[in-house]
């Protein structure tokens, strides 16, 4: 750990602490090539947010199919008071995959006097920057940087932070993101981490009439169109690539029994195509799979917390029950 801004000018907001875990970078062009010669060819969602597919997500979130963003926030700026008792005052908040810069700004101008507030993100300089930003906002504020890959585990352990209660944030049903073995692996790192008293709040986007989800993911201006051919054209920019993005059809389906949204590009035609060199064919209509977001009942994300070791102690649901918030506490041990 190293204090990488005490030299900044007076007036300019600074970082109690830059912990880099030296996370392994994710290596796209491994990741791309494996993918690629999978049966389903597949691609990893989280390679959509390069500048150009976080601008589109920024767009996504504006749509009026997409309600996630926009329910999730309305039931945050309800229950800012319920949060503040439950956290009380001194608060530590923790947002792993930090940048959510609204959402994070509701939950902090809800609660009495946080004391901090911790960034955990994979790449350090857009971590640098989301924290610095927090830090000028709020002066009060003790804010620090950890630069880890939060899906294998939380270390917190050997922190400068206040001892109030540790709040980890985890918005936007990112979780849902996740296979159901991996979303049980996350949040089992979050539980080891935590200390009696400790406690998660996280967001999950709900099950729901299909076609209303379907819109949300198949938007009528073709934005989200646009986010999912968005990886195609940077794997061209990046990695060599020569897939015709043209031949690409953008489809949102619902996989009932796996109770997610699947976003695919289906070919129009047979393509052959390269990346850094090798090739590869897509058969007309064969899909590449990008992207699952899970959806959840409140029995689904109430056993898949407890399975985990923790107890659902509240959970706040918009009128139309479209989006979820939970907060989760660690179970007594026995
Ligand atoms: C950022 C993963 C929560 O699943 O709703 C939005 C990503 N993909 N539209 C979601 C996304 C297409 C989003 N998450």
């Amino acid at each position: 750990m190293h204090d990488r801004v005490s030299g900044r000018p007076n007036g300019h907001a600074a970082l109690a602490f830059f912990d880099d875990q030296h996370p392994p970078a994710g290596d796209f062009l491994a990741d791309v090539l494996d993918g690629f010669s999978r049966q389903p060819k597949q691609l990893a969602p989280v390679y959509f947010y390069d500048a150009a597919g976080s601008a589109i997500f920024d767009e996504i979130t504006q749509l009026p199919e997409y309600y996630v963003t926009r329910t999730e926030l309305a039931i945050l700026d309800r229950i800012g008071p319920e949060l503040a008792t439950l956290a009380g005052p001194g608060a530590v908040v923790i947002e792993p995959g930090s940048g959510s810069s609204v959402k994070i700004r509701k939950l902090l101008d809800s609660l009495s006097d946080p004391a901090s507030y911790v960034g955990l993100d994979i790449s350090g300089s857009h971590l640098e920057a989301a924290c610095l930003e927090i830090a000028a906002a709020y002066p009060e504020l003790q804010v620090g940087a950890i630069c880890a890959d939060f899906t294998q585990g939380l270390d917190l352990s050997h922190l400068p932070l206040e001892d109030g209660r540790r709040v980890i944030f985890f918005p936007g049903s990112t979780v849902g993101n996740f296979e159901p073995e991996g979303a049980r692996q996350l949040l089992a790192g979050f539980r080891q981490a935590m200390r009696p008293g400790d406690a998660v709040l996280i967001g999950t986007d709900r099950v729901k009439d299909p076609a209303r989800l379907i819109a949300a993911y198949d938007d009528a201006q073709g934005v989200t169109a646009r986010f999912n051919l968005n990886l195609i054209h940077r794997i061209n920019r990046e990695l060599d690539g020569t897939i015709d993005p043209d031949g690409l059809s953008h489809r949102a389906v619902w996989n009932a029994d796996q109770s997610r949204i699947e976003m695919h590009l289906v070919a129009d035609q047979a393509q052959e195509f390269n990346v850094a060199g090798r090739t590869f064919q897509l058969r007309e209509g064969e899909s590449i799979h990008t992207e699952n977001s899970h959806k959840f009942t409140q029995e689904s994300f109430t056993s898949l917390a407890e399975s985990v070791g923790f107890n659902v102690r509240s959970t706040w649901s918009d009128d139309a029950d479209l989006f979820s918030l939970h907060w989760l506490e660690p179970t007594a041990k026995a």
